[in-house]
């Protein structure tokens, strides 16, 4: 079996998923301004749904996030067979402390109150998934796998919505920038390069967990955005 390059095989055979999650419909809004703010009521209707989304949903799924980038950490410290792998985990559990602080800063500005946030569903189901990966059985390289992958929708989503010709509201800008930004992609651009090494070691059965990994973090991350449409 031809194991090298293992990322880029995947997303190319799941393409249709990755898309899916990289180029959800609320991303293409975000991105085509189609995102109405021109008339005030339905600017400030969405800027309450926005606010609930961008801090209310994400802050509780970064709240479990911190724990598993630490279950990968510990992991990374027990198995990796590279010292650098600790560096790039623990620069993103920094980028993580700021994440939470930019939450809190956002919410006092869209007045959402953080404590009151009501669990969304497709949230509850991503959280448990990442409790279910924080298990010690679970091997390095697949939960390495589901790093990279939860990392990258969101980098590959919000830089979508920085590129050339993109009618991105200011608003939104600065959410955007902050998945969207040079630094971000460098460091997914890292935890892909770990995630190949890994993965090109792992015996198959391991690959296929990784796989069936990885698609299973597309689903949750498309759930995710359809929280957006305010569905249940
Ligand atoms: C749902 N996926 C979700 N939230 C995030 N903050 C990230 C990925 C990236 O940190």
């Amino acid at each position: 079996v031809e194991k090298n390059g293992v990322i880029d095989r995947w997303v190319k055979k799941h393409l249709v998923l990755y898309t899916g999650a990289t180029r959800h419909p609320f991303i293409l809004s975000i991105r085509d301004g189609t995102i109405d703010f021109s008339s005030f009521k339905r600017w400030l209707w969405l800027a309450v749904v926005m606010g609930i989304w961008l801090t209310g949903q994400d802050y509780i799924f970064v709240r479990e996030f911190v724990p598993f980038s630490a279950s990968v950490l510990l992991k990374a410290s027990k198995n990796s067979d590279d010292n650098s792998d600790m560096e790039v985990i623990l620069s993103g559990l920094a980028s993580l402390s700021d994440e939470i602080s930019w939450f809190k800063q956002e919410a006092a500005k869209w007045d959402v109150p953080l404590s009151d946030v009501i669990v969304h569903k497709s949230n509850q189901n991503y959280c448990r998934f990442l409790e279910s990966l924080m298990l010690p059985a679970v091997e390095y390289s697949v939960v390495f796998t589901a790093l990279w992958a939860i990392e990258t929708v969101y980098q590959e989503s919000f830089s979508h919505c920085l590129e050339d010709g993109s009618k991105t509201p200011p608003e939104l800008l600065e959410a955007c920038q902050r998945w969207g930004s040079e630094g971000f992609c460098e460091f997914c651009c890292s935890l892909k390069k770990i995630a190949n090494r890994c993965l090109e070691k792992a015996p198959d059965e391991e690959l296929k967990k990784a796989e069936v990994t990885f698609l299973r973090v597309l689903e949750l991350e498309i759930e995710f955005w359809d929280m957006s449409h305010g569905g249940p």
